[in-house]
């Protein structure tokens, strides 16, 4: 299947992208059923169109939010968490947002975007305020505690710089992995569209699973194409028995 065989001891790291939580039923940001589709990410998913129309943004991120709550981390999220459990040294380098990856039972893992399920004040001034799938609308709260100002989505949007601890998370985890798996982004929003090749320069072999190629497919050492839901199982569970 992979040009390489795991050994028990190799470092596995997954950077995933909204395409492997397409099987759950999340829509993915570029596809046919994009969430872009009818919504212009630059128009919501960015500090400006918060300071424009917060509420228009609070909106589509609760629509969004109830979206994500009525799906189920798939068998892509569940053989990556199966592996952790079983030993194997697996971290999760995730752009999404969708939390699937820690509802799987994943828990080594970097959301290099934020979380949907968390929100912190939108003047900076207190911590970060966790809801859950659970949580119905109109329970979800407005407004910080301790300024009074709206809270927004805890949420990397687009011009907005990562936090500094994830990005060099995600630098020193790349810099020190034997298997990287790229799994369902389309490769083209930065930084995380570089972690590739700052994971193959130290040494990883890279492995992207995909249902079509990308920008990225060209330095990779494998390009599995199908979906990530049928080929991460395939890759995973004879590991399983091994360990
Ligand atoms: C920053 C949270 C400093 C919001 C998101 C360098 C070059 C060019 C541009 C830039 C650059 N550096 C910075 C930028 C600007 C920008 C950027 O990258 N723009 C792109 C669009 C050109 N980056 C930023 O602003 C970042 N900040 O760098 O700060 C700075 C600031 C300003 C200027 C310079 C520097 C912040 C980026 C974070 C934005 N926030 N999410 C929210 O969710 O509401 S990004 C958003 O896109 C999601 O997180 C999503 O995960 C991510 C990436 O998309 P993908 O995950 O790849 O999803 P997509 O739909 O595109 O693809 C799905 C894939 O899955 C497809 O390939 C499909 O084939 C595949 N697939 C589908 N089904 C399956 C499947 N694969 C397997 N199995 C399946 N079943």
């Amino acid at each position: 299947m992979i040009g390489r065989k795991i050994r028990r001891d190799d470092r596995i790291t997954i950077l995933s992208g909204a395409g492997i939580s397409a099987e759950s039923g999340v829509p993915t940001f570029r596809g046919e059923d994009g969430l872009w589709k009818g919504y212009d990410a630059t128009q919501l998913a960015t500090p400006q169109a918060f300071a424009r129309d917060p509420q228009k943004v609070l909106e589509w991120y609760t629509w969004r939010r109830k979206l994500i709550a009525e799906c189920n981390p798939n068998a892509a999220h569940n053989a990556i968490a199966a592996l952790e459990d079983a030993g194997y040294d697996v971290t999760v380098i995730t752009q999404n947002v969708d939390n699937l990856h820690r509802r799987a039972g994943s828990r080594k893992i970097v959301e290099l975007h934020g979380n949907i399920f968390k929100l912190r004040c939108s003047g900076g001034c207190s911590g970060i305020i966790t809801i859950s799938e659970e949580t119905p609308p109109e329970n979800i709260p407005r407004a910080c505690p301790a300024c009074g100002l709206l809270l927004r989505p805890h949420i990397v949007w687009f011009g907005e710089f990562l936090y500094p601890e994830d990005v060099s998370a995600a630098h020193c985890r790349l810099a020190n992995t034997d298997f990287l798996f790229i799994v369902g982004t389309s490769g083209v929003v930065h930084p995380a569209a570089s972690f590739g090749y700052l994971a193959k320069e130290a040494g990883a072999y890279v492995v992207e699973i995909n249902i079509e190629l990308t920008p990225l497919s060209e330095m990779v050492d494998a390009t599995l194409i199908g979906r990530a839901g049928e080929i991460l199982p395939k890759i995973f569970e004879p590991l399983l028995g091994a360990k």
